[in-house]
């Protein structure tokens, strides 16, 4: 029985009051809760996570990383600074990333390489557009990014790996994918990571993301591949994060 790992992705929000507010309601509503969980938050606020949260069950990451170590990549920022500021995790290749800053499957795994090597935990993102999914391409778009992933970092840092599987069309757009549409990728996805490392594939976290919210949280992670969630907009309100991470028992 692998464990549940909720991460929120709070995407590009936020505001020193308001994740103090979100923060503190979070930490305040975790007692009972059996999950882990994460949030990933925009690279200003990171130190905020790292004083409001250390010491505390929850971790924290980031959206995106450069793929270099250091130099003159302007605008950019460095697996070093995550580490300065304590992140646990990497969000790498979400589909936002992947469409509006090019984002193609080498640059993808070169960012979970580099994660790996830092020793931070990738959460490396896959999913099929809408037009893909009922071209009957859902698998061979998700194979794709999984490949470049997988022969880059190799078989043995597949233990280490976290894979989220966001179909597109079900990000940002209130669409979920039943349990069942979901679960059958999810095992796909399992499928390859065993094709690759057998043992690994049976403890790696497969999340799933798009529209999670806490009416679908529970059916979506009862399915025995889904290992969680990566949420976006839920993430945003503690009452609603909770009410995920309590669903993920
Ligand atoms: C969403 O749920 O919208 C996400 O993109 C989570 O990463």
């Amino acid at each position: 029985m692998r464990p549940k790992l909720v991460v929120g992705n709070w995407k590009m929000n936020g505001s020193r009051a308001a994740n103090a507010s979100l923060l503190t309601g979070i930490l305040e509503g975790l007692a009972d809760a059996k999950a882990a969980c994460a949030v990933c938050v925009p690279a200003p606020y990171l130190y905020q996570c790292q004083d409001l949260l250390q010491d505390s069950p929850v971790a924290w990451g980031a959206q995106d990383v450069s793929c270099h170590p250091v130099g003159a990549y302007t605008g950019e920022v460095c697996m070093s600074m995550l580490q300065d500021f304590g992140c646990r995790y990497v969000i790498v290749g979400h589909s936002e990333r992947r469409a509006y800053h090019g984002e193609t499957n080498e640059l993808v795994a070169k960012k979970a390489k580099a994660a790996l090597e830092s020793g931070l935990t990738p959460i490396v993102c896959v999913g099929e557009t809408l037009e893909q999914r009922e071209a009957g391409q859902t698998m061979d778009v998700v194979n794709a990014q999984l490949d470049a992933v997988l022969e880059l970092v190799g078989p043995d840092a597949v233990a280490k790996l976290v894979i989220a599987y966001e179909p597109v069309w079900a990000i940002g757009t209130g669409k979920t994918a039943t349990p069942a549409m979901a679960q059958e990728v999810h095992a796909a996805v399992r499928e390859k990571l065993r094709a690759c490392n057998a043992e690994a594939a049976q403890t790696v976290l497969v999340l799933y993301g798009g529209s999670m919210k806490p009416d679908n949280a529970a059916d979506l992670m009862a399915q025995p591949d889904i290992d969680g969630g990566l949420i976006g907009g839920a993430a945003l309100k503690a009452a609603d994060f909770l009410a995920i991470i309590r669903a993920a028992q």
